[in-house]
């Protein structure tokens, strides 16, 4: 008799653009579960806000219902899979210590500056000078807190890798762009990103991530010179 397979139980909503959905891709790769990707936009229409209250993606469909946001979804996958995080609960707390300094202070002002960088558009001088200034203060955080041995957290990869190299990945395109700092060099970050991009979740995101954001940037008539793995390259 063959083995009989189980069934698919969790469809990741979302595409490879997105440093979240790219987040929460990895763990899922990671954990080893049987998964689907439902290819899809964020969106503002009624249907999609019933599934992303913020109609943002990632959007994880469970056999429970559906949940939005990055950090809620990894958790349910660990609590389900566990694979990413210690059982020490100091140490768990520094990973989202971690992931909160990231995602607040690095991803959103660095995000802030996309439509100047990846959408045709421009950056205005105060957007570049607030997000300057957020992003100096949170590059000194970060040297004190991100420290790989060799993984952000220990000798195991975590939460905390997986979202500081996704979300490091734009930061560093946009800082190099607007204004010429390698933010992976400040932090002394880049042996930790080659080592991170040598995983094999980070292989089949990364090479996902290559074929839909050149597509996106022809989308938008970008004029970035996208050349997939060189931000990793420090
Ligand atoms: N806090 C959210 C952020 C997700 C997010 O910003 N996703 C972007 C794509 S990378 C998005 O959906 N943007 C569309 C929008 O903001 O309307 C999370 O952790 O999942």
């Amino acid at each position: 008799m063959s083995p009989v397979t189980p069934p698919v139980m969790l469809r990741l909503h979302g595409y490879a653009v997105s440093n979240y959905f790219n987040i929460a891709h990895a763990a899922l790769l990671e954990s080893g579960v049987r998964f689907e990707i439902v290819e899809c936009r964020a969106s503002q229409t009624p249907e999609f806000l019933r599934l992303s209250p913020m109609g943002k993606i990632p959007v994880l469909e469970t056999p429970q219902g559906w949940i939005a946001e990055t950090v809620a979804i990894l958790g349910y996958i660990e609590d389900c899979f566990p694979c990413l995080l210690p059982t020490d609960p100091f140490t768990r707390a520094r990973q989202r210590q971690l992931i909160n300094v990231v995602q607040v202070y690095v991803e959103l002002p660095m995000r802030s500056l996309y439509p100047g960088v990846f959408m045709g558009a421009t950056n205005s001088s105060a957007a570049i000078e607030t997000a300057r200034q957020t992003l100096d203060r949170s590059t000194i955080a970060l040297r004190s807190l991100a420290q790989p041995q060799p993984y952000l957290a220990g000798e195991q990869a975590g939460h905390a890798d997986l979202f500081a190299f996704y979300c490091l990945d734009l930061a560093e395109r946009v800082s190099r762009e607007v204004y010429g700092r390698s933010l992976l060099h400040e932090l002394g970050l880049s042996e930790w990103a080659q080592l991170m991009a040598q995983r094999n979740s980070s292989q089949i995101v990364l090479a996902a991530f290559a074929e839909a954001f050149g597509a996106y940037l022809m989308e938008k008539q970008a004029t970035y010179p996208f050349r997939a793995g060189e931000s990793i390259r420090g």
